[in-house]
């Protein structure tokens, strides 16, 4: 029997390192082949750590931790030798002053990773003018290792391009979260301050290891309990496990706090009482939270209160916030995500002309955080117009990193494609070259502030972000606004070497499969321009026939503007004029006959037999269109079958089947599109698409009671058998 249990214990050994669930997000750490650990052991001995402080020892210990993992022995703190890394400051390590570093371009967060030579020894120096930026510079050097770089002669300088690095939480304070498909909320306020879940220190290793630093924590549909007393003192005590990690917090307010909280009468930003209150609270946080970041409002949007209430502007209502923060260096982030079903004006225009005549007159510590489109998040967008329209304020760049309409869980699509479209867009605001990029870096106006937000994909999924895959967005969304620059190839080769394997097989697959992604997803949703065209209230599946919504400008017909004569919404002159809203060059474009076939329908109103560039009428693109995307989507998941030998079961089989969920719902978008549009064409399928296999009526019936993330509380139809 002991023998039993002996051989019994031998064979448990022999089973492979633990499963690789994605808990572990990039920062893995598994050991490295032994001849990738051979070559980096000698440039890995030690950690040297001269000071101490909280992001010193993370940034020590994160060292420690990475560098044992990945080369298998223990890499502990030690005095200078042969293949130290060596960290710190120039305040705090008298070893990195001696070296007398040049630091001073690199501001406070940028780091420098250089090999030298100190007391005789060859070492590697992590250096930076502050604490947190040797942490950057420590995930930075893990990261070179992760990817196998060289690591020997190191001179790598690097800062980042935007200041503020942000991720939004919609989390709801109940764990629910608006357009989360993730799991619950991360944050167990219920359970705070007293018990503070190691799942936050993770989080903010990860944030930390792409440069984010700063979270707003809670749905900018904003609960006013956010703002009382019992949840200050929870955020407080999780602004203390973030601060090493150099992660301010962030909170949305409710504009009606004055009200709901302060039993005031009004909340009217011009009233003196309402900036007393606001002042008396700001002053408080503080108190308690002396780095606290700031507030996001979403002010006179879906619902929620605002200035418009009281007849003042959008400004006038910022602007008392930000004077209540500004003694605090504190920062209002005021979304530009306005729109109303009592303003007939196409939804896509409400934004810019709500704001545009507002330039210049918000308060220095205001960013007016634009979308990156101006309807919401949809598979492509052109460029929001008040990008490069509004040079006397400071914008912050809004993206979504939780796929909201973009397949939610299931859909492989990596965003950086996205982000980057967006970031390289020129707005031709001040000529060639005015990109986005520019824009919210700062550089075009000279702006000193910047900033760029996420809307975060995080949940107590045991991987996260509730797909292998969308972690990757999380990670680069991050890259991204620490370096504008970096490409999505690169970014996705960092993020597959560091999550699965370095192998060249698998990378030099898996890149392009990633890149292909975005335009897929365009393709079978939302091909040439459409927009919007998703079910009502939890946006899974189509619904391009919806019309029956309260309000007007959500209903997906709204949108398609299909009819007997053509499909897409005229948005020139002739129609809503919203062309006019870009700089001159770009407005002609869009209203002419040059405009990409990319953009066409969401600016222009086309006939059905319209000969398009490529000589097939619009019907017969827009179908070629959809089977594309499928035929993309195919390709994926025979890119991802033969790639079963590099990665752990667990991980393959996740995606493997979520890849089959994304073909047949894929299949189900085009079919339910063209069994809707047909209605109007009366146009036959080209020859070799075959038709959608159902009638309309089928498409229109799939009704799904419960989606995770939905916005509204609605209750579901009655079941049917
Ligand atoms: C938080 C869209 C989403 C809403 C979201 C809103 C916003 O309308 O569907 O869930 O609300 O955008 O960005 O405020």
């Amino acid at each position: 029997m002991t023998r039993f249990f002996a051989v019994a214990f031998l064979l448990l050994l022999a089973v492979p390192a633990r499963a690789e669930d994605g808990y572990d997000l990039w920062l893995r750490y598994r050991p490295m082949e032994a001849n990738a650990q051979a070559q980096y052991r000698p440039l890995a001995t030690a950690i040297v750590s001269e000071g101490t402080s909280p992001s010193l020892n993370a940034a020590r210990d994160e060292l420690t931790r990475g560098l044992s993992g990945l080369l298998d022995r223990p890499v502990g703190t030690g005095a200078v030798a042969e293949g130290a890394v060596v960290i710190g400051t120039p305040a705090n390590s008298p070893l990195i002053a001696g070296l007398k570093l040049p630091l001073a371009k690199l501001g406070k967060e940028g780091y420098l990773i250089r090999s030298t030579s100190l007391n005789g020894h060859a070492v590697t120096v992590i250096a930076s003018n502050s604490d947190i930026g040797v942490l950057y510079g420590s995930f930075a050097f893990l990261r070179l290792i992760q990817t196998c770089q060289p690591a020997d002669r190191l001179d790598i300088a690097s800062a980042p391009r935007i200041k503020l690095r942000l991720l939004n939480h919609w989390d709801n304070l109940d764990r629910t979260i608006e357009r989360g498909y993730a799991g619950q909320s991360i944050f167990d306020w219920q359970k705070m301050p007293d018990y503070m879940d190691p799942r936050y220190t993770v989080m903010a290793r990860a944030n930390a290891s792409v440069g984010i630093n700063g979270i707003s924590v809670n749905n900018v549909s904003a609960d006013v309990w956010m703002l009382s007393s019992l949840y200050m003192d929870k955020l407080a005590a999780l602004a203390d496990v973030l601060r090493p990690y150099g992660i301010r917090v962030y909170v949305a307010a409710r504009f009606s706090a004055p009200i709901e909280l302060g039993k005031l009468k009004t909340a009217d930003p011009a009233d003196p009482q309402v900036a007393a209150w606001w002042k008396k609270e700001i002053d408080g946080i503080y108190r308690r939270i002396p780095d606290f970041g700031g507030f996001v409002v979403k002010a006179n949007s879906e619902g929620q209160p605002g200035p418009r209430d009281y007849n003042r502007t959008q400004a006038e209502g910022a602007n008392v916030i930000a004077d209540a923060l500004a003694p605090h260096g504190g920062i209002v982030f005021w979304r530009a995500f306005v729109y109303s079903e009592k303003d007939p004006t196409d939804r896509a225009k409400q934004a810019y002309n709500e704001f545009k005549p507002l330039d210049g007159k918000f308060r220095d510590n205001v960013f007016v955080q634009t979308k990156n489109g101006a309807i919401d998040f949809q598979p492509r967008e052109p460029v929001h117009p008040m990008f490069g329209a509004m040079p006397k304020t400071n914008l912050a760049l809004e993206v979504q990193l939780t796929k909201e309409y973009l397949g939610q869980t299931t859909h492989l699509v990596y965003l950086p494609v996205l982000f980057k479209e967006v970031l390289d867009w020129d707005t031709m605001a001040k000529g060639k070259g005015s990109t986005v990029a520019k824009v919210i870096d700062g550089s075009l106006e000279g702006h000193d502030q910047s900033a760029m937000v996420g809307v975060s994909n995080i949940g107590v999924d045991r991987n996260w972000t509730g797909a292998q895959f969308s972690q990757a967005d999380w990670y680069g969304f991050g890259r991204l606004a620490w370096d504008l620059d970096a490409s999505a190839e690169q970014i996705a080769r960092e993020w597959l070497g560091m999550t699965f394997t370095n192998d060249p097989v698998f990378v030099n697959q898996i890149v392009p499969m990633m890149i292909a992604s975005r335009e897929a997803v365009v393709d079978y949703m939302t091909p040439l321009g459409l927009h919007h065209q998703f079910a009502s209230s939890h946006h899974y599946g189509p619904g391009p026939w919806v019309s029956d919504l309260p309000r007007p400008e959500q209903n997906p017909v709204y949108f398609n503007r299909a009819d007997a004569k053509g499909l897409g919404f005229d948005r020139t002159p002739s129609g809503s004029g919203a062309t006019s809203q870009y700089a001159p060059p770009i407005a002609r474009l869009f209203a002419g006959s040059d405009i990409p076939d990319r953009d066409l329908l969401w600016f222009q109103h086309i006939a059905w037999d319209h000969k398009m560039r490529s000589g097939r009428s619009l019907w017969d693109e827009l179908i070629v269109h959809y089977d594309t995307g499928i035929a993309t989507v195919r390709q994926m998941r025979r890119t991802w079958a033969a790639m079963k030998p590099y990665v752990d079961d667990e991980r393959w089989s996740q995606t493997a089947a979520f890849l089959a969920i994304q073909e047949k719902e894929a299949q189900w978008w085009r079919d339910a599109c063209i069994a809707y549009f047909q209605t109007f064409s009366r146009m036959p399928m080209p020859a070799g698409h075959a038709p959608p296999p159902h009638d309309l009526a089928y498409y229109r019936a799939i009704y799904f009671p419960y989606v995770p993330g939905a916005a509204s509380r609605n209750k579901p139809k009655d079941p049917v058998e």
